[in-house]
């Protein structure tokens, strides 16, 4: 039986993850792949409760090192009960968020060695990862002002200089790795989504010619 493929959607806050997972699940499906749809972090019930810690406004400071395992500790489960075993059984992984994440919030933006964030990963899932990522790209200015209306969790309090870190970071990994395809994401939904459904369609004349 053949295994199935990782495809992650990535991007800062606003940018449109969310609302194109069901887009992009369709366009797979209609491919007649079994695509299962999970996030980061999170995709298990140990997995979200961390996501929970990780997201709560504190006053204590949280040590970037801890935020990082955290997030890696949330990983491993996932990848470990949910990734690894769908993958090994055929069925196409559509993630919102993983790895490409930690490098740009965590090394990026919070300054931790990208190396400790390679070492980490390897840990925690070596041999998966992204066939193909969807990097939804647009400016911290256009994106944020989207999500301003709902209650703000400890990351989306950080400062703009933050999420530009971030977004320099995500950039710079987009032109350096070839499975991130980089979607100009501040234009109107249905140019976003028109690009979007290109690149998998792309990605998978790629994959059913090889
Ligand atoms: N985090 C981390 O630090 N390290 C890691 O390794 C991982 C995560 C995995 C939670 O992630 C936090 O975890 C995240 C980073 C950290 N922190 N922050 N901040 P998350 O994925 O759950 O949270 P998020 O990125 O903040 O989700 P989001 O703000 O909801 O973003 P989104 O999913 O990209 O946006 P959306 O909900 O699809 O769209 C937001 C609004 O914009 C909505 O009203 C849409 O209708 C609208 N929208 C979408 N596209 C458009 C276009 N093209 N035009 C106009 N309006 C649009």
């Amino acid at each position: 039986m053949s295994t199935g493929r990782l495809i992650t959607i990535e991007g800062g806050e606003g940018v449109g993850k969310s609302t194109n997972v069901d887009l992009v699940r369709k366009c797979l499906e209609s491919h007649g792949y079994d695509v299962l749809t999970t996030r980061e972090p999170g995709g298990t019930p140990l997995a979200e409760e961390i996501r929970s810690v990780l997201l709560t406004p504190r006053d204590e400071e949280v040590d970037a090192l801890a935020e990082t395992l955290l997030i890696f500790a949330a990983r491993a489960q996932h990848v470990a009960r949910v990734v690894e075993p769908a993958l090994r059984r055929g069925r196409w992984v559509l993630c919102e968020r993983f790895t490409d994440s930690t490098f740009a919030y965590q090394s990026g933006g919070r300054g931790v060695d990208a190396q400790v964030v390679a070492q980490l990963a390897h840990l925690a899932h070596p041999g998966v990862r992204p066939d193909l990522t969807l990097y939804l790209d647009a400016p911290v200015a256009t994106a944020m002002p989207r999500i301003v209306t709902r209650a703000l969790d400890r990351f989306e309090r950080e400062r703009q200089q933050f999420f530009e870190r971030v977004r320099r970071t995500y950039q710079l990994r987009a032109s350096e790795h070839a499975h991130i395809v980089s979607i100009d994401a501040s234009r109107d939904l249905q140019t976003v989504q028109r690009d979007i459904v290109n690149a998998v369609e792309t990605f998978l004349s790629a994959n059913e010619d090889a």
